[in-house]
């Protein structure tokens, strides 16, 4: 049977590739079980310094397999706010709780769910080609796996609400050009310039990077007080750090850093 999320480990990179492309990537039970499964990997082996995750085929993921869903198959209304609770919602959770950094490469059409995960990942690269797509307001739903808030969060409410409420496409360049990405590549760029990234990160302090994730995630609701206490605090962690001390002899013997995520 073909697995519905492809997992390799190289350089310190974990990649996981959605991997349902005649269905553009959308999420059916086990690619769920899947993409948690890869992501609670990275958190649990110390050999994963960084993510990438992309998609397999023109797209990047469509969101929810709305073939799971069909109502002309009968049956009572589903509970989506249980495949919620059960799938989307942990998975966003691990995604921005894993002190590791994490790069999207989106390869094409991000639609629905497929978007906003990729909205939670900790650098996104998208193909010039890929577009963003609310697509949830063109079948009656909410925007789902954490939209509202991170659409809302980057854009503000104006835009955040012209893109939810018309689920209007939204090109790679000006996804870049709102903030809401970090880049837009060549496609035949992407992999390669998303793979060197998710390297390099993966060969650098990641212990630091982890702990920059964690204040930068929490800025949005502390206050400036409570963040100069959580950057004290994850300074003092990082100044103990075997990378730290590194970083410090490598610069004065003016050779590069050899850094090992502790
Ligand atoms: O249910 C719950 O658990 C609640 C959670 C919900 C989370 C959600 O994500 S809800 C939103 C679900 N997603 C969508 O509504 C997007 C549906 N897809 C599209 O609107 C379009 O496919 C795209 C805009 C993404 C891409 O359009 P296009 O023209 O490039 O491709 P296409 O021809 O529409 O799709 C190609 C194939 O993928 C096609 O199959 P076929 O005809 O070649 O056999 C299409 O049916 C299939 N596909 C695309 N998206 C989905 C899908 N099949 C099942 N579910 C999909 N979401």
């Amino acid at each position: 049977m073909t697995e519905t999320v492809l997992a390799a480990l190289a350089d310190g990179v974990l990649t996981l590739t959605l991997n349902r492309p005649d269905k553009l990537n959308s999420f059916n039970e086990e690619m769920h079980r899947a993409l948690r499964a890869g992501i609670q990997r990275a958190h649990d082996d110390a050999a994963v310094r960084a993510l990438l995750l992309t998609g397999a085929g023109r797209g990047f993921c469509a969101g929810q397999d709305l073939g799971d869903r069909d109502p002309r198959k009968g049956g009572p209304a589903p509970d989506l706010g249980q495949t919620l609770e059960t799938f989307y919602n942990p998975t966003l959770r691990l995604i921005r709780a894993l002190e590791k950094p994490v790069v999207c490469a989106v390869n094409g059409v991000a639609a629905g769910a497929g978007a906003n995960i990729a909205f939670a990942c900790d650098i996104v690269l998208a193909a010039k080609s890929a577009k963003f797509i609310q697509a949830f307001a063109k079948i009656g739903l909410i925007p789902d796996a954490g939209g509202t808030f991170s659409l809302t969060r980057i854009l503000g409410e104006p835009r955040a609400k012209a893109l939810a409420l018309t689920a209007e496409p939204l090109m790679a360049e000006k996804a870049a050009d709102w903030g809401l990405i970090w880049k837009a590549v060549e496609d035949a760029a992407l992999m390669d310039e998303a793979g060197a990234l998710a390297k390099s990160l993966a060969a650098g302090p990641t212990l630091g990077l982890g702990l920059t994730k964690r204040l930068i995630q929490a800025a949005a609701t502390n206050s400036l007080d409570a963040q100069l206490d959580m950057e004290r605090d994850c300074q003092r962690q990082a100044g103990r750090s075997a990378d730290y001390a590194e970083g410090v002899t490598a610069f004065l013997e003016k050779r590069r850093p050899e850094f090992r995520g502790q």
